[in-house]
């Protein structure tokens, strides 16, 4: 972390990787930003995927579920009720960074499904997917628009290393947040309840407490807007006034002036033809592509191609 975060901040635009985020208060703030009512996605995916989840599972008749950034682990229930009442229900990993949601999620869902086997790896959904080792008869499930933190350029091999998790013929249901009107996007980014700059600024007390950075919280404001020629919502931390930070253990101290900005996180937005385009040379193949009715949030359903049972 000390390296990772050494580099980034020594960039011309200064910018932190999202997964730090995720703290125990983090990952709590981003629960509650889930419920306010400016930030659609999760109600909107979670009533979707109610809608699809029959043809979802009769597509790929997995017997195990996988979902990467897991968090709360909501969403999978309603997949695991579905392939419980067809009798196929035997086994389900959840891949999350977040030890105590992780913990607290396997424990909620093997209440639950005391039939089936759960199981959970504390990990980072990019760097160690191929911890989960190779099984078939999967589905991968990655919601949330998570996808959207990766850079675009990064997303095919994303896909590809997904891919290598999977058997021929297994499925990736995937939620993707959609391109729609600047203000709508902008919104669910700066809520008027502030739990989202709570939630940005959260990152700072991160680095606080693991690398005994001496960020002051309040030296530095929430931004949020969308870029629409890149097609991406970029979060940044602007300092209010010149600010010097020390972070012993990156060996760094930080001289920001008066309106500099630290860019926190990107979360890109698709239209199914850029979406798709992202899958070229991946092995896997766009299969359908649900959307609710207002066309805010879609999911991706993708398929393993290719002969090969693993390569
Ligand atoms: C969890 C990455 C999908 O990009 O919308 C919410 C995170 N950031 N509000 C997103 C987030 C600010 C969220 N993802």
């Amino acid at each position: 972390m000390a390296a990772e975060i050494g580099k980034s901040l020594r960039a011309p635009l200064p910018w932190l990787p999202s997964k730090y985020f995720y703290d125990d208060r983090g990952s709590v703030l981003f629960e509650e930003i889930t419920h306010l009512p400016e930030y659609y996605q999760t109600r909107t995916e979670e009533a979707l995927l109610e809608m699809i989840a029959e043809p979802v599972l009769a597509a790929g008749r997995p017997s195990e579920l996988v979902e990467l950034g897991s968090g709360a682990g909501r969403k999978i229930r309603i997949l695991m009720d579905g392939l419980q009442k067809i009798g196929r229900l035997q086994s389900c990993v959840l891949l999350d960074i977040n030890e105590l949601f992780l913990s607290q999620s396997v424990q909620r869902l093997q209440a639950a499904y005391p039939h089936a086997h759960v199981h959970g790896i504390q990990a980072d959904f990019i760097e160690d997917l191929e911890r989960l080792g190779p099984r078939g008869e999967r589905l991968l499930l990655f919601f949330g628009g998570t996808v959207g933190n990766l850079h675009p350029h990064e997303v095919p091999d994303f896909f590809r290393r997904a891919s290598r998790v999977l058997a021929a013929g297994d499925t990736f249901l995937v939620g993707v947040d959609l391109v729609k009107d600047r203000a709508r996007l902008e919104a669910a980014y700066n809520d008027a309840a502030g739990i989202t700059a709570r939630f940005n600024l959260n990152i700072l007390s991160v680095l606080n407490e693991q690398l005994r950075a001496d960020f002051d919280l309040s030296a530095f404001e929430h931004v949020a807007f969308y870029d629409e020629e890149n097609a991406w919502i970029e979060m940044r931390l602007r300092a209010r006034r010149p600010s010097r930070i020390r972070i012993p253990l990156a060996g760094l101290t930080l001289h920001l002036e008066r309106g500099k900005e630290i860019r926190t996180e990107l979360s890109c937005k698709y239209t199914r033809d850029s979406f798709a385009a992202r899958l070229r040379a991946t092995g896997l193949r766009l299969e359908r592509w649900f959307t609710d009715p207002e066309e805010l949030f879609a999911l991706a359903l993708l398929r393993r191609t290719g002969e090969g049972r693993w390569q």
